[in-house]
């Protein structure tokens, strides 16, 4: 500490303001909302991992193994050891649990296919799926990711799946949210969305979406920002988009951020990346504190260190450094900033 006074006394560069304890104090105990990290199986075998996860985060996703890809089988069976496992390492470790997603367009599975365009017995196995996951996970998860991405990416309208096709291009929506509902009373039950700040009309569409459904009476019980950004964003962006989503009232989920330094393969020309990146979380994280204490309900990384994120899985993803951890496991500059602008 004297040293850092020292220095500032001096005019140099003030230390007061990056000097860090390390490790860090868990950032689940200073913290003034939730935090939340994305988790898998895999995750959970893994000790370093396990060691930061209940160290740093207060809430777990499932990655992939609460989804329709994981648990529907072509034969329209279920499998819930992924997501089983996942509850008990919440459990044990004091974590709340999330779920997502019940309702994805991207999802496609082959035990629908033979009733697409079967009108009744397609809306039945609807509702027989979404009652028999969240039915499983009822009272172990705090919410769900009802429906994901339902906006197209142009923001003109909606988007064509499987569930819009059988079910209508809104009701499809609608339903999904009076199944969960049905299934588990006291769940949250989320609309999620990305590259709502990226894309202006997405976002224009995205809130006429939620206008529309909360005037139909549907049981939305918060919105989910999913926040997959990169280091071009310009300032002031993820403000208006945070106070724009908060307008409703409801409960705000920054749910899978992450910041890529090199989005579409290519590393971007900026001075220094990482401070770019942390002066991202900065921002984001200030405007979601912004809010009132009951519409925060959780600040969600979609991953702990560099290496466990998507981004690096996709072609020419190698090398990029979206989180909030490096390879070591160290945190980075954009930890340390979520953690100051989230602590009391
Ligand atoms: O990160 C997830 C990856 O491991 C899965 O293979 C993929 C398909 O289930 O989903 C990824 O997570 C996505 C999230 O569920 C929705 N928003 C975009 C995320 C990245 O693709």
């Amino acid at each position: 500490l004297t040293g850092a006074l020292g220095l500032a006394a001096c005019g140099g560069r003030t230390e007061t303001a990056t000097a860090q304890p390390n490790p860090p104090r868990p950032l689940r105990e200073t913290a003034r909302c939730p935090i939340g990290t994305c988790v898998g199986t895999d995750h959970i075998g893994d000790p370093a991992w396990v060691a930061l996860a209940t160290r740093h985060f207060s809430q777990l996703t499932p990655e992939f193994e609460m989804k329709m890809e994981y648990v529907l089988q072509p034969d329209g069976s279920f499998r819930f050891d992924g997501g089983d496992r996942i509850v008990a390492f919440a459990r044990a470790n004091g974590q709340r649990l999330y779920g997502t997603t019940l309702i994805w367009y991207e999802q496609d599975p082959a035990a629908f296919h033979p009733l697409d365009g079967s009108g009744k017995r397609f809306a039945d196995a609807y509702r027989s799926y979404i009652l028999a996951i969240a039915g499983r996970y009822r009272g172990q998860v705090v919410g769900w990711d009802t429906v994901n991405e339902p906006v197209a990416e142009d923001g003109n309208g909606l988007r064509q799946c499987i569930w819009s096709r059988n079910l209508g291009q809104e009701d499809y929506i609608v339903r999904a949210f009076e199944h969960a509902a049905e299934a588990d009373p006291n769940a949250l039950l989320f609309l999620n969305e990305y590259n709502l700040e990226h894309l202006p009309r997405k976002q224009a569409t995205f809130l006429k979406l939620v206008e529309r459904l909360l005037s139909r009476g549907v049981p939305i019980g918060g919105l989910g920002t999913q926040s997959h950004l990169d280091i071009s964003l310009k300032s002031g962006v993820l403000t208006q988009t945070i106070r724009r989503l908060g307008e409703f009232g409801l409960p705000i989920h920054v749910s899978e951020l992450d910041i890529s330094l090199k989005p579409h393969g290519f590393n971007l020309p900026v001075g220094d990346p990482l401070q770019r990146q942390a002066d991202l979380v900065t921002e984001l994280a200030e405007a979601f504190m912004a809010l009132p204490q009951r519409q925060r309900f959780a600040f969600t990384a979609w991953g702990i260190r560099d290496r466990d994120s998507w981004l690096l899985r996709r072609p020419g993803g190698t090398g990029d450094r979206p989180l909030l951890f490096d390879e070591a496991g160290e945190p980075k500059a954009a930890f340390h900033a979520l953690q100051r602008a989230v602590s009391a």
